[in-house]
């Protein structure tokens, strides 16, 4: 048993996610969570509303509330669609919590005794029409490197690059859209991670063989374009305050901390929320600090994500001199598109989780995005694409498999698993299928490859379907009763199976299926080879019961209902 640490990237605050944003790092955390649980390792799954910075007092001005008000509102909602998606968080926290405050200085005030962290003059975007500075999102303008002309000024959206406010062509204030801009000059503390460079370097080239190419490539893109010094501080009302006990002068002037640097450290100060509600029997220490090899620290996020991750918090953690938890693996994805074109929050294009959720339940949904999801290559989400995974994977090879098997042994047999026969030649070769197939779905998950994975399971599945059809014991019952009996038999226990390893990907559904049948609940372990092979975990005798139809068929209907709600051009 091993003690893995996982945190998905934190979602910003400012709005209900898209399904890209969900398939891109909470979903397949969770899928890993519960699968390393159910092998029976020690597992915290650690997520978080990431609330500062200027996206957060963006949307709540257009709602009309105050920011802290906006954003306990915001975080109840994106954590209802969360369990919606069964996501089972270990804890679900907020950045904005008295706890990552205090980590978030503590990490800031170490920082700078030894060193990195340094106090400089900046020039700075002031807009007199709004009477304030225009840190970040609050300008927006034209990417000097793509020429995307909405780009903010933290970073653009289309081509990823992070940016500078002054660096935007035709800026513009994202608060009153005035042009009228100035330059002024203002002090700020910096991160000297030019001085760190070195070390994060050493520290990637010890871990990047590990990571997938997607993250080591990226890594090391930006390791070469050198790291540069960073302000770390802002001028807004939201945020984690500058320590007056170390900065009284920028203390004073209301300075916060920027939302990137204290984002990453809210998975630490999540953990400790999260001991906090338990204090007795949680030690969120004992994830995190001096635990180099006892813990393994994963990660999931989307691409964009990755140099924060990969680069700028190792060289937070690096500098502050403790030994704090690094990251161990950094599972990064690319972009699912929509009809090949963006999901974008800002423009509202695409599926968002919540109407997700109002269309379908969420065993639909996780199937889908984990069987596609973009790993190698971006993926494009398309209705047409959606519905036919649903009916052929979903609804056919399982949901018709399970009703099938159910229905005609009750209608047979009656209500409990019927007896009868002696497993042959069929039974054995299915048992080697079954156990070849399951080592590797398991070897798979292990590689965090999610789409292979998703494929071996649909093969678990199909593997039932073939031997029914090889077997048919809709024909079979006419001539040897018994064989019949050990088909379904031998099928029922294919069910229960599937209940069991189908769990990290489709939950509710995989207790339905095992709730079938009147057995000790064992879906919280995992299956053993010599079960697989034999399956015989569903003894003649068992009661069961026939479940409703597991997935519904979606029509053409459906189909161009989805579609005229949702839009189906290309982007
Ligand atoms: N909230 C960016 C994003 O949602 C950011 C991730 C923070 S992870 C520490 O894409
Ligand atoms: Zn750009």
């Amino acid at each position: 048993m091993a003690r893995h640490l996982i945190t998905s990237a934190l979602p910003y605050i400012n709005g209900i996610k898209h399904l890209g944003n969900m398939v891109g790092s909470m979903l397949p955390a969770d899928v890993y969570s519960r699968y390393l649980r159910q092998r029976g390792h020690d597992v915290l799954y650690i997520c978080a509303t990431d609330e500062h910075g200027t996206p957060a007092e963006l949307a709540a001005k257009e709602q009309g509330l105050d920011v802290a008000e906006f954003c306990a509102q915001a975080h109840d909602a994106q954590k209802a669609v969360y369990d919606g998606f069964a996501l089972a968080f270990d804890y679900f926290g907020r950045s904005s919590s008295a706890e990552n405050r205090d980590i978030t200085q503590h990490f800031a005030r170490k920082l700078n005794e030894n060193g990195f962290i340094e106090e400089r003059a900046i020039r700075q975007v002031y807009s007199p029409a709004d009477g304030r500075f225009l840190p970040d999102r609050y300008v927006e303008g034209t990417c000097p490197h793509c020429g995307y002309d909405k780009a903010r000024g933290d970073q653009c959206e289309n081509c990823t690059r992070v940016l500078d406010p002054t660096d935007l062509i035709n800026p513009r204030s994202a608060i009153s859209g005035s042009t009228d801009l100035e330059v002024r000059e203002t002090k700020h503390l910096f991160l000297l991670q030019s001085k760190l460079q070195h070390e994060v370097e050493q520290w990637v080239a010890r871990h990047e063989d590990d990571w997938p190419q997607l993250a080591s490539s990226i890594a090391r893109k930006w390791l070469n374009e050198g790291l540069h010094d960073r302000a770390i501080t802002r001028d807004l009302d939201w945020g984690v305050p500058v320590p007056a006990d170390t900065w009284p002068e920028l203390a004073a002037e209301g300075k916060v901390f920027y939302v990137w640097f204290d984002a990453p450290i809210e998975y630490i100060g999540a953990t400790k929320e999260w001991a906090d509600q338990d204090p007795e029997n949680r030690d969120w220490k004992s994830w995190w600090y001096d635990v180099d090899t006892k813990v393994r620290y994963t990660e999931f996020m989307a691409k964009d994500n990755v140099p924060f991750h990969t680069v700028m918090f190792p060289a937070t953690e690096l500098g502050v001199r403790e030994p704090w938890k690094k990251v161990d693996y950094v599972k990064a994805f690319n972009w699912l598109t929509y009809y090949g074109g963006k999901f974008s929050t800002s423009q509202k294009r695409g599926v968002f989780t919540d109407q997700a959720l109002g269309i379908l339940p969420a065993d639909y949904w996780r199937y889908f995005l984990i069987a596609n999801a973009p790993e190698s290559d971006d993926s494009s989400f398309t209705w047409e694409h959606f519905t036919a995974t649903v009916n052929k994977d979903l609804a056919d090879t399982l949901g018709n498999f399970v009703n099938r098997v159910l229905s005609f042994s009750r209608k047979r047999f009656g209500d409990d698993v019927p007896a009868g026969g002696e497993p042959g030649e069929a039974e054995a070769k299915l048992g080697e299928e079954i156990a070849r197939l399951l080592a590797e779905y398991e070897e798979q998950m292990e590689a965090l490859q999610f789409r292979k994975a998703a494929a071996a399971l649909r093969a678990l599945w199909s593997a039932g379907n073939s031997y029914l059809e090889e077997k048919a014991p809709w024909l079979e019952i006419k001539t040897d009763k018994d064989g019949a009996a050990l088909t379904l038999r031998t099928a029922m226990n294919l069910i229960h199976l599937y209940a069991v390893v189908s769990k990290p990907l489709i939950p509710a559904t995989a207790a339905i299926m095992r709730a079938a049948f009147s057995l000790e609940d064992d879906t919280a372990t995992w299956v053993t080879a010599a079960e697989a092979k034999s399956l015989s975990a569903v003894p003649a005798g068992t009661p069961f019961t026939v479940p409703p139809v597991l997935f519904a068929k979606l029509t053409d209907e459906d189909l161009g209902t989805y579609k005229e709600r949702f839009g189906g051009e290309e982007g």
